[in-house]
């Protein structure tokens, strides 16, 4: 391998869908994380029925955590979880809206950055149990750069209402 050789991140992307078939929608949005470029999925959590943060007035969302290994850079791995978004039928608008697929970067290594297009870590994450009970499930040592231990944060979620969904649920419903 060249010196010049591109090196791989970890990076975490949350994923939350609450309209159409969000539990068939979060599986397969794993899935295009996986066949990304230059990308490959290392792990990804269980899924979770969760009360919308923000919003109430609308659908619970099924949430996970995805942890990936890259060597796109932070932008552009942006950029690809805008596309996966897209082919699902995002269409961006009222934030914290309801929304067929959701994928928000989380962190990336240990970088810390503020831009117009991409915060890191994610400026909500510690705030949100949908996010670090995931998170923690796949990644329970994980550091928030700037923050510490992502367990640490869980107290400030108190309240918020998240549910493991058991395996195969969603076809023991239909
Ligand atoms: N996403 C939001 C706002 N509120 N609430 C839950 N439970 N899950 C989400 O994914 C979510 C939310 C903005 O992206
Ligand atoms: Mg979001
Ligand atoms: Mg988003």
């Amino acid at each position: 391998m060249s010196r010049a050789a591109t090196v791989a991140s970890v990076a975490y992307v949350a994923l939350g869908a609450n309209l159409g078939d969000p539990v068939a929608t979060i599986e397969t949005a794993i899935a295009a994380l996986a066949d990304t470029p230059a990308t490959c999925l290392l792990a990804a959590s269980s899924l979770y029925r969760t009360a919308p943060v923000g919003l109430r007035n609308q659908p619970d969302f099924i949430n996970a955590v995805a942890k990936l290994e890259t060597s796109l850079s932070p932008l552009d791995l942006l950029a690809a979880l805008f596309a996966i978004e897209a082919r699902f039928g995002r269409s961006r608008g009222v934030p914290n809206a309801p929304r067929t697929l959701d994928l928000d970067l989380l962190l990336y290594g240990e970088v810390a950055l503020s831009e117009a297009r991409l915060t890191l870590p994610h400026p909500r994450m510690h705030q949100r149990a949908f996010v670090l009970i995931p998170l923690l499930e796949i990644a329970p040592a994980c550091k928030l750069p700037g923050l510490g231990a992502a367990r640490d944060q869980l107290k400030s979620c108190h309240g918020q209402r998240i549910e493991l969904l058991a395996r195969g649920a969603a076809a023991a419903q239909a």
